[in-house]
Formats: structure tokens, sequence, C-alpha cells
């Protein structure tokens, strides 16, 4: 027996198997004769998941024991992605999982269909949240994540006549086994109401809905260790007096349950990023009900541990994930003043020393504010708190720089025209010891920027902690042939959980067998994707659609590689697979239009067999962490190309150079230090930096004038004009030469050229590979371990906690 009291559970093939056999006979109630394929997916789940639990009880015997601080990550996001070959992988069971498969009759591919990715987030944020969980975990740093189990996850993408459809993500339907209800930790949120004050002078809020939050959690294992941690994700419930029996009774079916519905809606759906259209009430409720959840379940576990409310900032650091949690803010205030009994300033303190704030934008319409009439019906006591806190901020400001008046404008909590409006990003910086950006220009840029006024009063608060990515997910498990050749070329497969060590590879980088195997393998990825011939070079676009990232900027080109080759059809053109995945926000427009005319364009070229030899473009269709797994690793060519101080990092950038593939980008976001580590000879620059895109705005940017000087241009938005691709996309071509916010035109003739020596680079495979090789050997910066690192030396300041066998 074990330090918690168990005999471990077996590490041989033929104790996995028995214990396979009992979850499929005694959980899943079937028998080997009977099971269908899902009954041996639970019963495989369930085996896997029991070692995992049994190193989460242990980890919890460490962490109970060692009374750290620990750390709750707050993100409305997460997008875990499959958990089966991950749990495999991390708990060590790879081998006797893949034998007690075969006993039972199923392949491991089988298996893995049926494993449902939880598409609980929309893009670049939601996976962050959940390659940094995982990095935690592999560092063994104590910790939470916390989100919202929502029961419709990121819609599916189907496209109808090339234009995207989108249908719900009942991800649920057949339950989801790596999850642990608990019930018994729910907690009781209110919403609406008033405030009154009692005969202390305490404050008190009067709620008009009370809802339920029932947490349940999946298991967060870290890599090569034995520590697994949790994400807990709530779930709205209306409480047992929500449901009217007398109205039932009445027949009043609808009426007797809506107070249960209008609660479970809370959380029902996740919103779709949609930056441009106005906040939803629903919204903002989804926010608080994460929020008041969260809150009450830290303190919760603070309480267990006994020691005073003031070192709770000693035991606790709450990082917020944009702006989408900042309600903590005001809601630990609450907490601590009206139910807690401390005083303004002391419950300031310890607030302020408790949260810290990740920022993961730079585009002003991005920034986050709620109508101050909407938080006054629902959040009545938030809005006073909020309402004070700004008082002492411009008191401060006021003092700093007496006279200043514009300047207390800026930097208010409330924004005054043309609506009254609470700006969440302030209540974030001002209620919090650390803010940071997500890649070193992205820092540069908020602190001179957006949060200028910020960044003058409190240099000392801002921080950059560049993005990562798990090298495990994106490496190891995507690409296992690549992993395979790396682990034999290092001698071990020690980098998985050290990714520096890639570095080693190096010394592969003029092996000529070695990089024949290392092309062997892209191809080889290519043919596994199946997606265009495994020969031609895969340029790859996959991201989230939107204006300022410039999908319209590489369709341009396509369809100008399109002319060229139908105006010299014997040339020696570069054979070509271009390939698009993302979604766009249901309700942008112009994003939309961008991929429906991308298909329509697709069409035409694969209608035309002058030019099919030479170029295909393919967009297959609900673009998420799984398909990821599948594109990048056969990825060539990763298009990078957003407006130059647009792009607060990119995380994609990083997985497709870890991956061997050559970036084509601007000096944006993370590209410009993934350009720096790769060497500036193993990546294609191009286009405007921030500083000149910055001027020509501000000097009269004319889009017109680059159509009317450049041929090519001129040709592609022409085509586009005059009907060639069924008469799709005019509304993008006009909106391009009218208006062109994100400087698409200005950028294109230094693309096109950029692209053409992409085409010369590529006719010389040797030079090719080893730039490839050398992007994987020299990408180890970029390990989410090593983000996870910075915030926990710079940010948290947490220390490790070791999980013992027994
Ligand atoms: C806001 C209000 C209402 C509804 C939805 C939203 C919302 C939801 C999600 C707003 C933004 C998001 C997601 C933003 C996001 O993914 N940002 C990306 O974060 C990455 C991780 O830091 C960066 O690498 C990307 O550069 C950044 O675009």
């Amino acid at each position: 027996r074990n330090g918690i009291g168990l005999r471990p559970l077996g590490s041989s093939a033929a104790e996995f198997e028995q214990d396979l056999l009992s979850n499929l006979y005694y959980r899943r109630g079937t028998t080997v004769e009977s099971a269908s394929a899902q009954d041996a997916y639970e019963s495989l789940v369930l085996t896997v998941r029991d070692r995992l639990a049994e190193r989460r009880a242990r980890t919890t015997a460490a962490h109970y024991a060692a009374n750290p601080r620990w750390v709750y990550y707050l993100s409305a996001e997460y997008l875990l992605g499959r958990q089966l070959e991950q749990n495999i992988l991390y708990s060590g069971t790879g081998e006797i999982a893949t034998a007690a498969m075969k006993a039972l009759g199923v392949s491991p591919e089988e298996m893995d269909e049926l494993d449902i990715e939880p598409g609980l987030g929309n893009g670049g944020l939601g996976r962050l949240a959940a390659c940094l969980v995982d990095a935690m975990a592999t560092l063994d740093i104590p910790a939470i994540g916390y989100g919202i189990r929502y029961d419709f996850g990121i819609f599916k993408q189907t496209f109808v006549d090339g234009a995207q459809v989108e249908k719900p993500d009942d991800w649920t339907f057949q339950g989801n086994p790596w999850e642990f209800p608990a019930p018994d930790d729910r907690q009781t949120v209110f919403f609406y109401g008033h405030t009154t004050r009692d005969e202390a002078g305490r404050t008190k809020w009067i709620p008009g809905e009370i809802v339920l939050g029932e947490p349940s959690h999946m298991l967060v294992p870290g890599y090569g260790t034995e520590t697994v941690n949790i994400v807990r994700l709530w779930r709205a419930r209306g409480s047992e007096s929500s449901f009217d029996l007398e109205r039932f009774s009445a027949g009043q079916y609808a009426e007797a349950v809506q107070e249960a519905v209008r609660a479970e809606n809370i959380s029902k759906v996740l919103y779709p990023d949609d930056s441009t259209e106005l906040g939803r009430e629903l919204r903002l409720k989804q926010q608080y009900f994460l929020v008041s959840c969260s809150l009450r379940d830290i303190l919760r576990r603070f309480r267990l541990w006994g020691g005073p409310l003031t070192d709770f900032p000693a035991k606790s650091v709450i990082q917020l994930n944009d702006t989408h949690p900042s309600l903590a803010i005001p809601e630990l205030m609450r907490l601590l003043v009206d139910e807690e009994g401390l005083g303004w300033d002391e419950a300031w303190l310890l607030t302020q020393r408790t949260f810290a704030y990740t920022c993961h934008t730079l585009l002003p319409e991005a920034l986050e504010t709620w109508p101050v009439a909407l938080f006054e019906r629902l959040l009545p006591r938030h809005l006073e708190i909020i309402y004070e806190i700004n008082q002492r901020l411009l008191d401060e400001v006021r003092s700093r720089y007496p006279g200043d008046i514009d300047r207390v404008r800026r930097m208010s909590l409330i924004q005054e025209a043309p609506e009254r409006r609470v700006r969440m990003a302030h209540l974030a910086v001002a209620g919090t010891s650390a803010v940071n950006g997500v890649a070193e220009l992205h820092s540069q840029l908020l602190a001179e920027t957006t949060l200028h006024d910020f960044a003058t009063m409190w240099p000392g608060k801002f921080r950059n902690v560049t993005n990562g990515v798990s090298p495990r997910r994106f490496l190891r498990i995507a690409n296992p042939a690549l992993s395979e050749l790396i682990t034999s070329a290092l001698g071990d497969s020690r980098w998985a959980g050290d990714l520096d060590r890639l570095r080693g590879l190096e010394r592969f980088a003029d092996d000529p067998a070695f990089l024949r195997s290392w092309r062997d393998i892209k191809r080889a990825n290519k043919a596994r994707l199946g997606l265009g011939d495994p020969d031609a070079l895969m340029d790859v676009m996959v991201k989230r659609f939107h204006e300022y990232k410039r999908q319209q900027l590489k369709l341009l080109h396509v369809i100008t590689q399109y002319h060229r080759i139908k105006d010299n059809p014997g040339g020696d053109h570069v054979p070509r697979t271009v390939l698009f995945a993302g979604k766009a926000a249901p309700a942008y427009h112009a994003a939309k239009s961008i991929i429906r005319l991308i298909n329509a364009v697709a069409a035409t070229i694969e209608a035309d067999p002058a030019v099919t030899p030479y170029l295909k473009v393919v967009f297959p269709p609900n673009y998420n962490v799984t398909l990821g797994e599948l594109i990048i690793p056969a990825a060539d060519l990763s298009e990078q190309i957003s407006l130059a101080g647009k792009e607060a990092s990119g995380t994609g950038n990083m997985k497709l150079a870890l991956n061997g593939a050559l970036t084509i980008g601007t000096l944006d976001g993370a590209n410009i230090e993934i350009r720096e580590r790769v060497g500036a000879e193993n990546f294609f620059l191009f286009g405007l930096d921030t500083p000149a895109a910055t001027e020509l705005k501000a000097s009269g940017y004319h889009p017109r004038s680059y159509y009317e000087r450049d041929p090519e241009l001129r040709a592609a938005l022409d085509a586009i004009m005059s009907g060639a691709f069924g008469g799709v996309g005019k509304e993008v071509a006009e909106s391009l030469l009218n208006w062109d916010e994100y400087l698409t035109l200005a950028d294109f003739r230094a693309y096109a050229e950029c692209q053409e020596a992409v085409d010369r680079a590529w006719q010389d495979q040797t030079a090719w590979t080893k730039a490839s090789l050398l992007n994987t050997a020299r990408a180890g910066y970029f390990s989410a371990d090593r983000t996870v690192s910075d915030y926990a030396s710079t940010i948290w300041h947490v220390e490790p906690v070791r999980v013992t066998r027994d």
C-alpha cells in the first residue's frame, strides 16, 4: 500500500486488461460479447483515468502537506483537445493499453475517433489556457484552472455552397467519461436586486435571482511527473425551488420550468469571439457566474487551511486570462468588505496582491466595455464598488498629475460618451499587481499605446511573458514519426519535457541521410493528411478568420498565381497546395465573405485542368485542435501575415515552426522572436513594420493607388469584381479598394516578391530541409513550459511541490 492507503494499480499488460474487463462488466454493465465500440472506449477511458486518479490523490496529499502558494488560472475558455491519447502518454500506459485494446479487438484509431474534443474556446486564448495548465502540472506547480462547462462548445463549421453555416456542438451527447462531477461543492450565485445598509453600516446585496453553480473537474496530468492538477468547470443549475410544481400540476409545463431554464441558459453556450459585436447581458452573466463560483471555491479551499485572511495572497495568486474574468476584482472586494468585514484599504491591498492580468489584444475595439446601465441592473453592488475603486484611482491620478483633466478622463474606469460604459481593462490594471502582454512587441506596444497612461503611472506593473505551446500535444502526439526520429537522434525522449534539448538536432543540419529522413517524414505527414499531392509545397494558413490576420492578402496572391499559370501554362511553376482552415464569428460578415470567396476560388481552380498540376486550394471545414494536430505536421510553409502591430502573439506560428515549417511573415507578435531564434536566413520576412504601418495610416492611406500601379494586383481584384469566381466576393474587393483597414494592398507587392523567394528556396530541397530542421532545433524557447516558468518566477512567485510515488 502507498501513502494514500491504496494498492497501486497494476502496471503490467495483464493487470491493465483485467481492469479494462472489470470496467466493462461493472461500470458499463455489459459483456465482451455484447460490447459496442462506445462500451470499449468508455471502459478504456475509465482504466486510464483510474491510474491518473490515483496520482491525483497523491498530488492532493502532497499539496496539503506542503501548504504552498497556489496558482488559480481563471479563463472563460479552454480548448483542451482530445484527452485519450494524451492521458495514455502521460500515464505511461501506451504499451499495455495497446495490448489490451488488441485483446478486446479494437484499434487505437477507432478509440481516438470516439474521443470527443471539448471545444470550450474560440482560438488562441482558449488553447493557450490548455497549454498553460498542461505546463503547470508538468512543472509541479500546485494549480487549478477554473472555467465554464458550456453545454455547447464552439460551433461546428460546415460549408453550404462555399458559405460558412454553423451547427451546434453538443459535445457531451454521449456523456463525458473524463469528468468527475462534484455536486457537493456547488455554489450559490446572485444576480440583479438591490443593495441596503445594515445598522453597522455594512452593505448587503439583496439579490433578485439566485442560481446554483455545480462543478465538475477533468484531470490535468503533468508530463514526466506524478503531479495531476485539475480544471474545474462550472455548470449553471436552477435551485430546487426553481421547479414550480403547482404550475406543472395545473398543466402549465413551460411556465413550471421557466426559472430553471433561465438559470441553465447561463452555461448553455460558448460566445463566439466577436469583438465588434456589442456585449450581451447573458455574456456578462456568464462572466460573473464563473467569477463568483470560482472565488467562493478558492476561499473555501483557503479556509480549509485556517490561516488569517491577511495571508490570502501568500497562499493564492489568481491569473486573469484577459478581462473576461475581471469581475473577480470587485467580487473579491465585495466578499472581503461586505461579507468578511474588512476595511476598504486593507481589502484593496489584499486584492491587488492576489490578482495578475494577461492582456491578449491591441485592437481598441476588442477591449471589453459594458454599459453602466446593464451593470446597475445585473450587479448593483459591483457597480458601487467599481465607482469607489474609480474615485480612489482618479484621486491618485489628480494628485500625480495636477490639472491634467484629459488624463483623468482617459484613465477613468468609466467611459462617458457616447454612452456610459465600464472599461474592464482599466479595472483589470487597477486591481492587479502585474499586467502582461503575450509577446515582446505586444507588451511594448501595450505600454506605449493601449495602456500608456497606466504604464506611465505604474511602470513596475508591466511585464512581458511570451506565449508558448505544449511540445507534447503539438510535437510528440501530433507528429509521432518526427518525434521518433528526434528521439533516436538525441538518444532519448527527454526533449518532450525540456524542449531546449532540440538544439542537439543542429549537428545533423548537414547530414544528408538525416535530412532525407526528415524530408520523408514531412512527405508522409502530407500523405496522412490526404489533401493534395504530398510532393507539392504545403502552404498553410490556419487560424480564426479576422481581417487583421489578412487571409485576404493570401487569397489575392493565390489569384495572382492562378493568373500567372494561366498566362504561362508551360512555365516551371512550383507546385503548391494552399491550405486554409479556420472559423469566422457567426456575425462577422466581412470574415464570412472571405471564407466564401476562398471556396469559390478553390472551385474555379479545381475546374481548370491547365492549373491543377501546379495549384490546388483546399479548405477543410471545422478547424479545431484535432484537425490542427493533423495539418500542422504536414506544413512546409507557415503563413503569419497579419498587419504589423495587430496580432498580440500568435501561437500557431510556434506550433508550425516547431514542426519544421518555414514561416513567411511580418514583424508582428511572436513572429519577431521566432525569427530572432531560428535565424533570419530560415524565415521569409516581408511587409511594413509597425512604425511604417502607423505612419502610412497617419499620412492618408489610399488603397486604390496600389491597385492602379500594380498590374497583377489590379488583375486579381478585377477578376473578383468581374465575377470570375462565380460572382462571389465583390464586397471583399470593394472593401479593400475603398477602405482596406489593414493595409492589405500596401503589403501585396512585398508579399508576392517574398513568395517568389519561397519558390526559389523550395527548388533546393536540401537547403530547404536544412532550414526546416533548424526551425525545429531552435524553437525550444516556445515551449509552454518556458512560459509557465517565466510566470512562476516573475509574477506568481511560486515553488514546485514534488509528488512522490509512495
Ligand atoms: C469578448 C466579448 C464577448 C464575446 C467574446 C469575447 C472574446 C472571446 C474570445 C474576445 C476575445 C477572445 C479571444 C481572443 C484571442 O484568442 N486572442 C489571441 O490570444 C492568443 C493567446 O495569447 C494570441 O496568441 C493571439 O495573438 C490573440 O489574438
